[in-house]
Parts: structure tokens; sequence; C-alpha cells
């Protein structure tokens, strides 16, 4: 499906979404923002989507919020905006299917956030990330400020956030930013390859892991393991639990789970 600056396609169970803005490297415009969000709609409405990966085309994944936009903007009227991004981000986070980012170049200021909302973030040797704002006078405003220290720890971000300094493929692998880096050519073909390999497992056992890997990151210890043992028990009621356990007890190799 084509809809003019955002790409949505489907490969079996995997959904790609491909941010084709490329004349002013996918700058995040309130309209670009909206079509994302419909893209994520369709995503949402089809169950027969397992996993979803988002990329860029051209030299970008995303450079930034649209600066041009940005810079009419007031308090006011930037927190509706800004609102818009952020609530992108939660929806990403908070998907029920693993969100994989096949960062293909800059992923910058609310690229880097939409990014970092993402499960799995894979990159290409040519990618560079970074949060920039301070040195366009402002921060963060997609969660950028509270996502890279839960990722990357406290110090590391307070670095990169307050130097706003772009990090290389190498580096970000280094602090723990992208899971891995892969050649350009070999971006795409990595991230269906993550993809495939979650799908074979069962949907819903991947989607309560998620859900309680996300728990862990607003929650005590001892809270998280009470919701792990709540949502572990439930899934005691699926087919999948009998068709996975059973599989292996009969020792079949070849099995499918019911989605
Ligand atoms: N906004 C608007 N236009 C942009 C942006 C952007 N963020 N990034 C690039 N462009 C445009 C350029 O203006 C240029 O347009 P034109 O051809 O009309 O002059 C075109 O894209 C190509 O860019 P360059 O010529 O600059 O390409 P280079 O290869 O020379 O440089 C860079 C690439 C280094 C990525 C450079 O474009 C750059 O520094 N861009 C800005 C990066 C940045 O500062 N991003 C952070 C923005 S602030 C932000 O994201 C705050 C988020 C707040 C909340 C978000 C809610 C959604």
């Amino acid at each position: 499906m084509f809809m003019s600056d955002v790409l949505y396609e489907k490969r079996g169970h995997t959904a790609i979404i491909t941010f084709n803005k490329t004349a002013d490297l996918n700058a995040l415009s309130e309209d670009f923002l909206q079509k994302i969000g419909e893209a994520v709609d369709l995503v949402e409405q089809d169950e027969e989507v397992y996993t979803l990966i988002l990329t860029g085309a051209g030299k970008a994944f995303i450079a930034g919020a649209d600066i041009k936009e940005m810079y009419e903007k007031d308090a006011d009227s930037i927190m509706v905006w800004s609102s818009l991004g952020s609530g992108l981000n939660l929806r990403l986070e908070n998907l029920k299917i693993p969100v994989i980012a096949a960062i293909n170049g800059y992923a910058l200021g609310g690229g880097l956030e939409l990014a970092m909302a993402c499960d799995i973030r894979i990159a290409s040797e040519k990618a560079k990330m970074g949060l920039p704002e301070v040195s366009l006078g402002v921060i963060c405003g997609a969660g950028g400020t509270q996502r890279l220290p839960r990722i990357v720890g406290e110090a590391v971000a307070k670095e990169m956030i307050f130097t706003g300094k772009k990090v290389n493929a190498e580096e970000a692998l280094s602090i723990g930013l992208v899971n891995r880096v892969v050649p350009p050519e070999k971006l795409m073909d990595t991230a269906l390859e993550l993809a495939a390999a979650i799908e074979r497992n069962g949907q819903i056992a991947v989607g309560t892991a998620k859900a309680a890997i996300n728990f862990s990151g607003t929650s005590d210890l001892e809270e998280g393991c009470l919701f792990e043992r709540e949502i572990f028990s439930k899934l005691f009621e699926t087919e999948d639990q009998k068709i996975g356990m059973g599989s292996f007890l009969r020792k079949e190799k070849d099995f499918k789970f019911k989605n």
C-alpha cells in the first residue's frame, strides 16, 4: 500500500513501514506524524501481522522533528504538536507485537526518540544517532530524556544530551543503544530474519513477554515478579501452551502454534 510519503508493505506476517519523505530527510511534520499514525492503525487492525519493521528511505531514518514547522510554534501550540509525537512513541512501545527499528541513516532528535520506542534497534554501518535538541535551544519533547537513560544509563545519556553529539553505529552498539550493526545492504534482510525468528514462536507468548519486560521499566522487582507470575499463569489457558509443550513431549519438531 502507498500512502504518499509513508510506505506500508506486508511480507508474510511482517509489516514494514518505510518513511519516504526523502526531500527533508523524513523530518517529522504534523502531517507526517499523522500519516505514520495511520500506517500504525493498519498494523493494529491486522491480526495476521506478528512483527513490525520501521525503516527510512534515502539517507535518513528520521532527521528529527521538522524544524521549519517548529520554529513558528509557541508554548501552547508546541504542546499539542509534541503530544502527537509522544503519543505515537507510546503507541509503538505498547503495541502487542515486537517493533524493530532498522536504522538506515540519520536518526536524530525526534527520529531517535521514535527509534528508542521500538523494541529492538538494528543499525546500518551508515547510521548516525543523536539528540541534538540543546543545539537548537530546546530539549527532547517525545520521550528522549526518559528513554535514553533507561537504555544506555544516566551518565552516558547526560553526555549525549548535554553535548548534542552524534554517535556512529559502532559507538551506538558499544553503549547498548542498538542491538547490532550490519552493512547497509544487509539491513533489511537482517531485520526480516530477526522478525522471522520471532514469528516462529507462540505469538501470545511473545506479546506477553513484551508486556512483562515493559512493566519492568516502571515497577520495582517485587511488583514486576508478581506481574510476571500472573501473566505467566494466564498463558496456561492458551492452546499455544498445549501445542508448544505437547510437541516437545512428543518430540515433534515440525509444528505450528495456533496463530
Ligand atoms: N527539519 C526540517 N528540515 C530538515 C531537517 C529537520 N529536522 N533535517 C533536514 N532537513 C532538510 C534540510 O533543511 C534540507 O532541506 P533543503 O534541501 O530544502 O535545504 C534537506 O533536509 C537535506 O538536509 P541537509 O542539506 O542538511 O543534508 P546534509 O546531509 O547536509 O545534513 C543532517 C544532514 C546532518 C541530518 C542535517 O540535515 C541536520 O543537521 N538536520 C537537523 C537535525 C536536527 O537538529 N534534528 C533535531 C530536530 S529537533 C527535534 O527533533 C525535537 C523533537 C521534539 C519532539 C518531537 C515530536 C515529534
